[in-house]
């Protein structure tokens, strides 16, 4: 095996005197740093290029933690609609951190979190333990990320969670792309000339994005067709900078596809690199951030607000099953 766990070191130290660790893990033209704080990727260098918005300091990600940079986000990552849903008759009360709803799993969602770390061969494994009750929500909970590096250049990360009561889960990885590259320090990002997404073409395998009542979903799915949502065939992602409607933060409803089939697919004009995205989650969320829109994000996970919809997939976790996802970041150059 011609990976390498690179480095392991306290990165440094956030509120309250917490240590936050540091793991590098690097094969082939793919080198990744993850931290302790919210089970984060903190870094991805593909031939030596930034591919992700990072911070430089663990004290920036604890501050901003609101932007989720890179973060494992959970237990219930998007909105739920009033903090409300009950599962068999059951009504619970979630906290509403956001315009009256639930967000990321509230004030202290898992990106917040200080995780257990550990090297299992070519993996890098993060645990947490969510008791219940916490932010409202039922069942003492196990979670696990790992993350390990393919064959193929791919970072691949995969989640599982067990209760021992019913409850709801969802789970996503929030890091934020430009396949171009981006400086390795947030501070480029006040400089909106510097990066672009102009120079950014993605692809994804939608027919349908969710239509919203302000933030949550109405339960109608609309038809790509004819509007900015319709990336099945590539699309420059930009924003208009002079609408500020132009930014994303909106559901795509993937089409039906096979774990190895991509779902999404962004190239980088500049770079010539691609980032394929893989996963068995049935929506991700496409969300633009910086002027004009420098960076992306692309959550793969279950739709918003999914316990009070029926219709849509289930995101309740049983108690004494296992929730496991898988979600792939897979890069190639030209
Ligand atoms: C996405 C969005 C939210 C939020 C967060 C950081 O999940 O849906 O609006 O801003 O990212």
């Amino acid at each position: 095996m011609d990976y390498k766990i690179t480095t392991e070191e306290i990165w440094g130290r956030i509120s309250r005197g917490r240590k936050v660790k540091r793991l590098t893990v690097s094969k082939d033209d793919l080198s990744v740093s993850v931290i302790n704080l919210g089970a984060t990727v903190q870094q991805i260098l593909y031939r030596g290029k930034d591919m992700i918005l990072s911070f430089p300091t663990p004290e920036l990600y604890e501050k901003f933690s609101i932007g989720c940079i890179g973060a494992t986000v959970g237990r219930y990552a998007g909105r739920i609609a009033a903090g409300q849903f009950s599962i068999d008759g059951v009504d619970y009360q979630l906290t509403k951190n956001q315009n009256g709803n639930h967000l990321h799993g509230g004030q202290s969602g898992f990106q917040t979190k200080l995780w257990e770390s550990c090297v299992i061969d070519d993996r890098i494994q993060f645990t947490l333990f969510s008791p219940d009750g916490e932010e409202g929500y039922p069942g003492n909970l196990n979670v696990r990320v790992t993350y390990r590096i393919t064959e193929d250049n791919g970072l691949e990360i995969a989640f599982q969670a067990e209760s021992d009561r019913d409850t709801v889960i969802n789970l996503t990885n929030h890091c934020y792309f430009n396949p171009n590259g981006l400086d390795a320090s947030f501070n480029k990002l006040t400089n909106p000339m510097n990066h672009d997404n102009r120079d950014v073409m993605l692809t994804v395998n939608a027919d349908h994005v969710m239509e919203l009542d302000g933030e949550i979903p109405t339960g109608q799915l609309l038809a790509v067709e004819g509007t900015r949502f319709d990336f099945r065939t590539p699309r420059i992602l930009a924003c208009d900078t002079d609408d500020l409607h132009g930014n994303y933060d909106h559901t795509f409803v993937l089409n039906p596809h096979g774990p190895e089939q991509p779902v999404a697919i962004a190239k980088g004009l500049k770079s010539g690199v691609r980032i394929e995205f893989l996963t068995d989650q049935p929506g991700v969320q496409l969300f633009t951030m910086g002027n004009p829109g420098t960076v992306f994000a692309l959550e793969a996970q279950h739709f918003p607000d999914s316990p009070n919809h029926p219709e849509f997939p289930s995101t309740i976790l049983r108690a004494g099953d296992v929730f496991s996802s898988r979600t792939v970041y897979r890069f190639s150059h030209e």
